[in-house]
């Protein structure tokens, strides 16, 4: 459909006519920036704003030396509502005394995952001893000692760790050698929950994971086909990209299974004339295919430009392996299997397919709507095929971007924290450790759950994060945590995952220094490649006993392992850590003088301005790309509807609301959706009236893993056959079914059945 339709809504059932999605950003920012900055807390929010720290938000890297409101290129007013409620979240004052003396367990299991937040902030080291029901004091030495016996007590293979993007480069560097020096490849990390298809995909066909476009590079395309992001609420700095775009001309694609207000629409503070009040024009076309079928939707733009002459040839047969076998694919493939498999209709394909050709060049971006499939590294696959098929890859303006999460996801993978380390990088660790890593596979965070679930792992060290919260199957994750001997989370504020993933002898809960806290300097890397450095901060928390994660991670390595076969100790010197990334970590050498220049910089070999690629032929390696198929199981798979009862099996995306940062919820509803609380689920109209349900009526959703009672059935810009629901708690409802490329979770499409019980007779 085109843009203007879909703002029309795509349904027009008289009596549930659905709201008319409402656009993103506006003058709700701007009193939200308000309400921030005259609140209690206000100064230290703009003093925070202000300091030369990367966001802890999101990965669009706004901030860093450049000041708290300028994006990597010093353009101004690059700072976000999003960013604003992270910092206040972490400005809270600390949990008070009486909440771990007086609250159990059982009763703090009973907070939602706002409530958790809103505890406050953690201020001193906490034990939880199994048969106890309570979370105690404990002293850091003890704290250390605890964890030195856990790690050594057990196999290599019986240690793990997991981490969320956004603790700095050098306490992830520091995490992965201390697991390495353990003989552990076990660092399971949030990214295999998230974008791991990209970098696994991207890795297939360019030989390098990571967005190989600059921000720089994404100001010439003329063209953005934006898949499977709701940015205006996620990464709502892109924003401003997409609207300078269309103001000079460009074409925005969107694809996306739900409309969302924003992606037709957006107010951006950032130009306050001509957008923050009307609203600027987001998508120029507007594609709502079935979930999951996303590889089909790109193999058949693939096919029409085949069709009509438009694969750029010359470049393909010049900077690519492997099109002869992805040219018969296309030819074999009949449009009647691709139109059933993603539900557009062979027009709009072709319609799309020679808007972009007409463009002079295209950047594919991409988020969690492609990668939470269990088919999501064919879908990155195929976007990567599509960028090489339209020669829209090795020339500025041109690439694929896929738009990172977390603040310093991808500084992790740099890192080496990774189950799949690189080559360059284990030669250049196992030259500093002076002994070979263990080639034992390690465990990504779905099979850390499987292994601990069978009894397999007896210590983990969790550097931030929810890892209970974020998996799929609550019940599973819960299980799992709790048959692991030693738990430990480093994390500054408390979670569900604190409460519920407990470990089965002892669980320790420290408290550290945030980014913009920590004492020394740190960096972390944008989804852009860029290169931030964070200037040391305070903390505002009186008589807190926090920890720095870097000075954390090299006393414990010094416990376990005294000063052999380096010196641990050193590595408290964050100088120290940033000169044995420059040696060792792959495009990150200007790390070494950067205390020095303070100059921010771009890992090298990451983007791509001429069609070279990483790869060892220098080549892009093209595949065919899968059709998935998507039949949905019936009723009777759940046990079917009883007489009279009504009901329907839809395929759910389990998504963020507005007000969240992943596991954690900040504010319950989502205005932009329509949907007021977060026991709601949005749903066509057609689906309400052709089962004979009522909007707002509330119905039983049940999946493979557990059920949801009383959920509100909200009408909504969504395709039919499809529903939407928000994380953390949707994940009781789904088994960890996953991609078996990489084991991310199929987050984006659930199979479940709505439940609504049948009239009372009479009626
Ligand atoms: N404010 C805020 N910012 C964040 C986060 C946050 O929680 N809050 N989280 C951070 C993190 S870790 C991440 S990974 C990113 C997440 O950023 P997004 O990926 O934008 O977040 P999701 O809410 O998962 O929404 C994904 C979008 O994909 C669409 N979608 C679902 N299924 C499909 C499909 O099969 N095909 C297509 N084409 N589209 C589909 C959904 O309708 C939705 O619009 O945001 C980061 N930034
Ligand atoms: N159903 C469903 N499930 C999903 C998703 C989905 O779309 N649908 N999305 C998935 C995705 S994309 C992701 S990335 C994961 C997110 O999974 P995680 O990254 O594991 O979870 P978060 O909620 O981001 O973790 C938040 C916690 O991090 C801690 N924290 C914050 N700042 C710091 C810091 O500076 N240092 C330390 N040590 N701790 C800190 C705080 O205690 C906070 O409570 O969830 C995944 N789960
Ligand atoms: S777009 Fe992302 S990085 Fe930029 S200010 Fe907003 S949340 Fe922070
Ligand atoms: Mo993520």
């Amino acid at each position: 459909m085109d843009a203007a339709q879909a703002k029309n809504g795509d349904v027009d059932a008289d009596n549930l006519r659905p709201p008319q999605p409402k656009r993103g950003g506006g003058w709700s920012v701007i009193t939200g920036w308000g309400r921030a900055l005259l609140s209690r807390r206000g100064k230290r929010l703009w003093r925070t704003l202000n300091h030369k720290s990367a966001c802890l938000s999101c990965a669009w890297g706004t901030g860093g030396q450049n000041g708290g409101f300028r994006d990597e290129l010093g353009e101004p007013l690059q700072r976000c509502i999003k960013s604003v409620e992270a910092i206040q979240s972490e400005l809270q004052p600390a949990v008070p005394r009486h909440v771990f003396d007086r609250l159990s367990l059982g009763e703090l299991q009973n907070f939602d995952s706002a409530s958790c937040d809103r505890l406050g902030r953690l201020d001193r080291p906490l034990i939880h001893r199994a048969g106890q029901d309570f979370y105690e004091p404990i002293q850091w030495d003890e704290v250390y000692k605890r964890l030195a016996d856990a790690f050594l007590a057990s196999p290599p293979e019986r240690v793990a760790s997991y981490s969320s993007g956004r603790s700095s480069n050098e306490a992830a560097y520091l995490l992965q050698l201390l697991m390495r020096a353990r003989g552990s490849n076990n660092l399971a990390d949030c990214s295999d929950l998230c974008h791991a298809p990209s970098s696994v995909g991207l890795t297939r066909v360019f030989g390098s994971g990571t967005s190989n476009v600059s921000l720089e590079s994404l100001r010439q395309a003329d063209g953005v086909v934006l898949v499977g992001s709701n940015a205006p609420a996620n990464h709502p700095r892109l924003m401003n990209e997409l609207i300078r775009l269309r103001d000079r001309g460009g074409t925005v694609v969107v694809i996306n299974p739900v409309v969302e207000g924003g992606l037709l629409k957006f107010g951006s503070p950032a130009f306050p004339i001509r957008s923050l009040l009307l609203g600027s024009e987001i998508a120029s076309l507007f594609l709502q295919p079935i979930p999951g079928s996303d590889t089909a939707v790109f193999l058949g733009f693939q096919k029409a430009w085949l069709e009509s002459g438009a694969i750029a040839w010359e470049f393909v047969k010049s900077h690519s392996d492997g099109w002869e076998a992805l040219q018969e694919q296309l030819m074999s493939t009949s449009w009647e299997s691709i139109t059933q498999c993603c539900g557009l209709s062979r027009e709009e394909l072709e319609h799309t397919a020679a808007r972009l050709a007409s463009c002079r060049a295209v950047v594919f971006a991409w988020a969690m709507g492609i990668t939470h499939h269990s088919n999501g590294t064919t879908n990155v696959q195929a976007i990567a095929n599509s960028a090489v098929l339209s020669g829209n890859v090795g020339r500025p303006g041109t690439g694929t971007m896929p738009i990172r999460g977390h603040s310093n996801v991808q500084g992790f993978g740099s890192m080496g924290v990774s189950i799949r380390l690189r080559e360059p990088m284990r030669l250049a660790l196992e030259a500093l450790l002076k002994r070979p890593l263990s080639r034992t596979p390690g465990y990504h965070a779905r099979d850390l759950i499987e292994a601990a679930d069978q009894g397999q792992v007896d210590a983990l060290l969790c550097l931030g994060g929810n890892l209970y919260g974020a998996n799929p199957d609550s019940n599973q994750a819960r299980r799992a945590l709790g048959q692991i001997d030693t738990v430990a989370y480093l994390a500054t504020k408390p979670n569900q995952g604190h409460f519920h993933g407990l470990g089965a002898r002892q669980t320790l809960l420290l408290p550290v220094f945030n980014r913009f806290e920590t004492p020394h300097r740190t960096t972390v890397e944008s989804g852009n490649n860029w290169v931030r450095l964070n200037e040391p901060g305070t903390t505002h928390l009186k008589r807190a006993n926090l920890t720095s994660e870097v000075g954390f991670l090299a006393e414990l390595a010094d416990r376990i392992f005294g000063d052999a076969p380096i010196h641990w100790r050193r590595l408290q010197d964050p100088i120290y850590v940033r000169e044995l990334i420059a040696r060792t970590v792959p495009g990150y050498e200007e790390m070494a003088g950067i205390d020095v220049t303070k100059r921010e910089f771009e890992v090298s070999g990451r983007v791509f301005q001429t069609p070279c690629f990483a790869t060892s032929t220098g080549r892009a390696q093209l595949a065919p790309t899968l059709l998935p198929d998507l039949r949905l199981p019936d009723p009777d798979h759940f046990g079917g509807l009883a007489d009279g009862e009504r009901g329907l099996v839809l395929s759910l995306i389990t998504a963020r609301s507005h007000g969240q940062h992943n596991t954690v919820v900040y504010q319950s509803g989502d205005r932009y959706r329509g949907m007021p609380h977060r026991k709601t689920l949005l749903i066509n109209s057609e689906d309400l009236q052709r089962q004979g349900l009522e909007a707002h009526e509330r119905v039983t959703v049940q999946g493979d893993a557990g059920r949801l009672e009383q959920i509100e059935l909200i009408p909504g810009s969504i395709r039919p056959g499809c529903g939407l629901m928000f994380f953390p708690e949707a994940n009781a409802l789904m088994l960890g079914v996953s991609d078996p490329a990489c084991g991310t979770p199929a987050f984006k499409r659930v199979p479940v059945l709505v439940r609504a019980p049948a009239w009372p007779t009479g009626v």
